[in-house]
């Protein structure tokens, strides 16, 4: 029945037009789930509905971590901070230490989304939504286009503190979060999701990888050093070390180089890119971002909430 469906939705699709559904508003993010299912071999970059209960606009779940998961979060925490000072960008140091006075970031402590989303959205306008999983790369760059992040809330398993392959809570608070409470990496990161909009399949491959290597991934240069600004590598004691080693290989980001290069989502990236600042990494995104074919503009109004589709044919 399901194969039936998605056959009849896919027809449906090629039909009417070539652009492929995208939200409008930011209600229509409840439309946005769909999740990867990464290890049935046969079902690989399928997607399947999530049918659970949670209504935007309701507060985010509160959840009592075990003491074992927090003391997880507490060995993460406390290796990865003691590298941050040598390893983290500037912006994620200030962040950092607002997180640490307002949002309870502490090692016996595992923040709550709630907290959290209410501080980014009082900086940059961004809110947390919870996701179930590793979702489909154009539901999670949708998200992006209205300053919505959506966040995996459990924890990785103890015995791998220092690395894991997908995203955990850890991962969001620590890596993702405190870069979002920057307004520049804020404009960039919603940047990305705007230009996933109504994107074909292709694009959306290479705004996903542009995404891996900047927002999971990127270095920058700051002081004549090199600091990290991508989340998965602040959230992975392991890998941030690694990265600024010398060991792995370094490119300079260049959108249409980085777009296109292969990557990968289970152990340490074999490549790195770094960006001249951040302001350099958003100038060159939106040169890259201007040059993607669509029958239409898009804008984004702030006090509603909503995409606006500009010439329509
Ligand atoms: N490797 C990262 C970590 O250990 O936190 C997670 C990356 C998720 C894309
Ligand atoms: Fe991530």
């Amino acid at each position: 029945i399901t194969t039936l469906k998605r056959v009849a939705k896919d027809v449906k699709a090629s039909r009417e037009d070539k652009v492929p559904w995208f939200p409008r508003k930011i209600q229509d993010l409840d439309k946005c789930h769909h999740l990867i299912t990464k290890y049935d071999p046969s079902l690989d970059h399928d997607t399947c509905h999530i049918f659970s209960l949670r209504y935007r606009g309701d507060p985010l779940p509160h959840i009592e971590y075990t003491a074992q998961e927090t003391a997880t979060w507490g060995e993460v925490y406390r290796k990865l901070r003691s590298l941050y000072p040598t390893h983290a960008c500037t912006q994620y140091l200030d962040a950092f230490q607002q997180l640490e006075k307002h949002c309870g970031y502490r090692e016996d402590n595992i923040p709550q989304l709630q907290d959290v989303s209410r501080f980014l959205k009082e900086r940059t306008g961004f809110q947390l939504t919870p996701a179930a999983g590793l979702l489909s790369a154009r539901d999670f760059l949708a998200s992006l286009a209205f300053r919505v992040f959506q966040c995996t809330q459990y924890i990785r398993h103890f015995s791998s503190p220092m690395y894991s392959p997908e995203p955990d809570c850890c991962h969001e608070l620590l890596g993702h979060v405190p870069m979002l409470a920057d307004k520049k990496f804020a404009q960039f990161s919603q940047d990305i999701g705007l230009a996933s909009l109504g994107s074909s399949e292709e694009e959306i491959e290479k705004l996903a990888t542009l995404y891996w290597f900047t927002v999971e991934f990127g270095l920058c240069k700051q002081n004549g050093l090199i600091k990290a600004y991508g989340a998965g590598l602040l959230s992975s004691y392991g890998e941030l070390m690694y990265a600024l080693s010398n060991e792995p290989e370094y490119k300079p980001f260049d959108p249409e180089v980085t777009a296109v290069h292969p990557y990968q989502d289970q152990a340490f990236q074999p490549v790195y890119f770094i960006a001249e600042n951040l302001e350099d990494a958003r100038v060159k995104l939106q040169n890259y971002t201007m040059k993607i074919k669509k029958p239409f503009a898009l804008h984004y109004d702030p006090f509603t909430s909503r995409i606006e589709v500009l010439n329509t044919p």
